[in-house]
């Protein structure tokens, strides 16, 4: 009797692995800058790839009539242009069969040929340099809104909204940050707007005293920062340091729950005024409460500005593949290419031809008692 049990056991566990082994990994890359100035973005927007992925796995999902396990393959790129494109190269190697990625312009722009030559489809949830999805690559997707949009909309707010009279422009000179500074002036002066000065800096520096002490000068009255939260908190510092208390305007880098502790308490209440490069209103800001509710329940983190659009570019790129019935990347890249109306937390998703999102939305927001406050939502 007893061997009989066994036996049974047995043909089923053969049973069991046979079905586990039977069950198709589809592997899913993500870039970002998880070490370095801007490491909280980075690891905030991995996190947002990690909590699709778990749900995907936990309600599971068939694709092709097949039961298929995703797998997060997870590389830093630190932000850096040439670690960006080796990250690439060792997620296509390792075969996976989409990437989301990466964060900043500056990696996601050089990674893009490596994914095209490959011909694996990536999905940026926050690369807002148009250049991106201008280059003729079938394979390169975003699911924001750019700096045209991003730098033209400041740049008109600050003329006509704030009725800036001397607006100063610094930049880091990074893909993002020259290019939304670029933009931001072309809409000061498209609205009748006067730039007083132009400066520049890098993304890892520290001391802005001789840029901020020459525009001074200027008696700016509004000042432009195109770059990330990690540089624009200590030069918020600065100029309160050096009396000039301007406005203090800047894109979705700088646009995040951390730049009021980098800025260490120097931020007066709606000094800055930022833009996250989407956004929702009305019912549909309903769903979007509800993930950052749960990305703090699950993390223990607040969100910091673009994991909600990972987790929406995750959700995309498979349920592209489900209605291609294949997760290989020739077969679903057509049917990603063709998105429309995907109901995502971060709103209707829908790509147009070079594969930007379809009538993009900028959030206003500014900071009071140390706290992001929408001002509003715009197209
Ligand atoms: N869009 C702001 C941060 C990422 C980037 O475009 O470089």
């Amino acid at each position: 009797m007893q061997i009989k049990v066994n036996m049974v056991v047995g043909a089923v566990a053969v049973l069991l692995s046979g079905a586990a082994m039977s069950q198709e990994v589809v592997k899913i890359g993500h870039v970002g800058p998880t070490s370095g100035a801007i490491a909280h973005l980075g690891k905030d927007n991995e996190l947002g790839a990690r909590l699709a992925i778990e749900e995907l796995n936990a309600k599971g999902v068939s694709i092709g009539g097949k039961k298929v396990k995703f797998e997060l393959l997870a590389e830093d790129d630190a932000g850096d242009p040439k670690q960006g494109t080796a990250a690439a190269q060792k997620l296509v190697d390792a075969k996976v069969n989409g990437v989301i990625g990466h964060l900043n312009s500056g990696t996601s722009i050089p990674a893009s040929k490596v994914y095209s030559d490959a011909g694996i489809p990536q999905i940026s949830p926050s690369a807002t340099n148009p250049k991106f999805t201008r280059q003729g690559y079938k394979t390169t997707f975003r699911v924001v809104a750019d700096d045209v949009h991003l730098g033209g909309t400041l740049g008109r707010y600050a003329a006509k909204d704030l009725k800036g009279k001397s607006i100063a422009v610094i930049d880091d000179r990074t893909a993002y940050g020259q290019g939304v500074a670029d933009e931001f002036e072309k809409g000061v002066k498209g609205a009748g707007g006067n730039v007083v000065g132009r400066e520049f800096t890098n993304d890892k520096a520290t001391d802005f005293t001789a840029i901020l002490t020459s525009l001074k000068a200027k008696k700016p009255d509004v000042v432009f920062f195109g770059g990330m939260d990690a540089v624009a908190g200590p030069m918020l510092r600065q100029m309160k340091q050096l009396g000039i208390n301007a406005k203090f305007l800047g894109g979705d880098g700088i646009c995040t729950s951390e730049l009021p502790k980098l800025a260490a308490g120097t931020m007066g209440d709606n000094q800055v005024v930022c833009a996250e490069a989407g956004g929702v209103e009305g019912e549909a800001k309903k769903g979007l409460d509800e993930f950052k509710a749960k990305f703090k329940s699950k993390f223990n983190v607040d969100v910091q500005i673009y994991a909600p659009y990972v987790y929406d570019a995750v959700n995309v790129m498979v349920d592209a593949m489900v209605r291609a019935k294949s997760a290989d990347p020739a077969k679903y890249l057509p049917e990603l290419a063709k998105t429309d109306g995907y109901k995502g937390v971060t709103g209707v998703i829908a790509f147009d031809a070079k594969g930007d999102i379809k009538n993009g939305a900028l959030t206003l927001y500014t900071y009071k008692g140390g706290n992001r406050e929408q001002i509003a939502v715009v197209r």
